[in-house]
């Protein structure tokens, strides 16, 4: 289609017109607001820091309207159903590119199994279901989205403005500026998907080049996956979760009310009538009875034992931990079959996973050049 001159100037001018009411919706300056001054000049106060910096990057950063829409609860709560959460976890895109990934960093996967304790499959697990390794780490400029929750979401302003305090001292010490990190729209940073505060905390210089950088490959994300598993308590070897059945009768309502964290004895659970598919329960502890809901199906039940409620660390829901567990299983199952098996995508697991099982494959070459492997 051919426009006329004066069409493409009208169309010119409406764009412009929709650009600058866009503009002075968007881009409320967060620097003339009394509780951002407070905010600055405590933070400032309290880290040994000049304010100017930390106005100038505020006054660049943009109030983000999607980031409040996706943070806001819905009005209705949804439907829970564990398929259709699962279904986004463990198709082809996770359980190829998990396998990819495995062959590709399968020797510094191996170094972080022997430092932290943390098998490659749950590490890539976390790496698959948080960001399918590393092809969608989130597009939100990080201080912006932070400044949004910060200053225009106060369910949550105590938790993202220590958030925003973080991304600061991580731009200090990291020698960036705040404004050049990006991820999720609630702050998120990288391959791991990580917070800054946990960035802080958790995160290694796992390929040794003296930074930490969670944008451009995977090997400081799979040592700081295992060594903030390892600091919430990750046990080596240890079972993570089983499959059980509920025995005629059985009431599962109390022993779910008893929480995520692990605290029922296996005669406990005996007595109340669960029972494994096979064999007999491990002993592997205390453990946390899981309902995985899924509406017009048999509601599925596992024990989730201290590693399943390590994962919950990462992200505070059985749901997740169970995805990342499940997808962990079948890259494992993969990886030691020695390929890709289409079947697995239906299979679930319903075996207790043994958290170390050393990995039968031979060895493969990287397919990259292998940076020099040392963790801090
Ligand atoms: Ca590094």
């Amino acid at each position: 289609m051919k426009f006329t001159s004066t069409g493409s100037l009208l169309r010119l001018g409406a764009a412009f017109l929709a650009l600058t009411l866009g503009s002075a919706c968007a881009y409320a300056d967060f620097t003339d607001r009394e509780d951002v001054s407070a905010f600055v000049e405590e933070i400032a106060t309290r880290n040994g820091m000049d304010t100017a910096p930390i106005y100038v990057a505020l006054s660049r950063a943009n109030y983000l309207p999607r980031v409040i829409e996706l943070i806001t609860p819905p009005t209705k709560r949804g439907v829970r159903s564990w398929h259709r959460y699962r279904s986004q976890f463990l198709g082809h895109a996770h359980i190829e590119g998990g396998l990819k990934t495995w062959a590709q960093y399968e020797s510094e996967l191996r170094q972080a199994e022997k430092l932290y304790g943390v098998p490659p499959e749950i590490i890539l697990g976390i790496l698959g279901v948080e960001t399918i390794y590393g092809r969608n780490t989130g597009n939100f400029e990080t201080l912006s989205a932070l400044a949004t929750l910060a200053f225009n979401y106060p369910p949550r302003a105590e938790l993202f403005r220590g958030e925003l305090e973080s991304l600061f001292l991580l731009a200090r010490d990291q020698k960036r500026s705040p404004a050049s990190y990006t991820g999720s729209f609630a702050g998120a940073i990288g391959w791991p998907q990580f917070l800054p505060s946990s960035v802080r905390r958790f995160a290694v210089d796992f390929n040794g080049d003296g930074k930490i950088d969670f944008d451009s490959n995977a090997v400081d994300a799979i040592g700081s996956i295992a060594n903030y598993l390892r600091e919430h308590g990750w046990v080596a070897g240890a079972p993570v979760a089983v499959r059980v059945r509920l025995t005629p009768g059985a009431n599962p309502a109390p022993l779910i009310e008893a929480g995520i964290e692990p605290s029922l004895s296996q005669e406990q659970l005996l007595e109340a009538g669960i029972r494994p598919l096979t064999g007999s329960l491990p002993a592997a502890g205390e453990a946390t009875l899981v309902d995985l809901e899924t509406p017009g199906v048999d509601t599925e039940y596992w024990l989730g034992y201290r590693n399943f409620y390590v994962i919950t660390r990462y992200n505070r829901s059985s749901f997740y931990a169970m995805a990342v567990f499940q997808l962990a299983d079948v890259l494992r199952a993969n990886h030691d079959g020695g390929g890709f098996d289409t079947a697995s995508l239906k299979a679930t697991p319903a075996a207790a996973h043994k958290a170390s099982k050393p990995s039968k494959a031979k060895p493969r070459k990287a397919a990259h050049k292998k940076p020099a492997r040392r963790a801090k």
